[in-house]
């Protein structure tokens, strides 16, 4: 059952941060208004939320601003917790590991896939990609032993692990088709493959994530390919 408040997220569509508000929005059933965001001309609703970072996502519940995505996916989760599921994990030990990992995620995969897009030249692009290729490799090892077998890496439902990461999918694939080279790989990373899959055909991830064509297209504009690795 859908539950109300006074809820509105400041967001982008392509944006891989404000897919995790959305997905945890989701997950509890949480009504929200949706204020599309351009980057290039933020709004004052924005600047005035947020004006430490003035970036996007900012949750406003009942005229209240929260930023920061990770801030932001826990606050839904305790906001709402007796709506959905739980999204951090109860013990106290899984819930440190769960957050250690979605700093990974932001401080490491994130960065080197920014670093991939963002190369001007071939060596830079290079050592990006081994960067991001060490880092997607410990994150198969972490799934393998947080999940312990199960669909997510908290158990058998989309956790915040799970979002941290899988935000990051859709902008995984347009570097892949970037770079004419798999990241996320079959073979060197099979368990990694298969909940990538699980997770983007989840009903709380599917209508949000962006889709794959449209956010190419739309990383040519923001991040235009140097002449020298076109
Ligand atoms: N740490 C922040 C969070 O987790 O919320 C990061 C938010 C962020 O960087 N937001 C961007 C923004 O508002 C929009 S998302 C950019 C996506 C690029 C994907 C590349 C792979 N930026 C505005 C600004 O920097 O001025």
């Amino acid at each position: 059952m859908a539950v109300s408040g006074d809820v509105k997220l400041l967001s982008m569509w392509a944006s891989p941060f404000a897919v995790r508000a959305m997905i945890a929005l989701n997950i509890k059933s949480v009504e929200y208004e949706l204020h599309e965001e351009i980057l290039t001309s933020k709004s004052d609703l924005l600047l005035e939320s947020n004006p430490v970072h003035k970036k996007l996502p900012v949750l406003i519940h009942a005229g209240k601003p929260v930023s920061e995505s990770l801030v932001i996916v826990q606050y839904i989760d305790e906001t709402w917790s007796s709506s959905g599921h739980p999204i951090l994990p109860s013990d106290p030990y899984d819930r440190a590991l769960a957050r250690f990992w979605g700093a990974y995620v932001d401080d490491k995969c994130y960065a080197s896939l920014r670093e991939i897009i963002e190369a001007k030249e071939e060596q830079a692009r290079k050592e990006a990609i081994c960067k991001a290729e060490e880092g997607i490799k410990l994150l198969e090892k972490a799934l393998m032993e947080c999940s312990k077998g199960k669909a997510f890496f908290n158990g058998d439902r989309i956790g915040y692990t799970d979002i941290a990461l899988g935000c990051l999918l859709a902008w995984m694939k347009v570097v892949e088709q970037r770079i004419g080279q798999k990241l996320l790989d079959e073979i060197k990373t099979p368990v990694l493959c298969e909940w990538a899959e699980r997770f983007c055909d989840d009903p709380v991830v599917k209508p949000v994530m962006p889709d794959v064509d449209k956010l190419s297209e739309f990383a040519e504009i923001l991040f235009p390919k140097p002449a020298s690795l076109a």
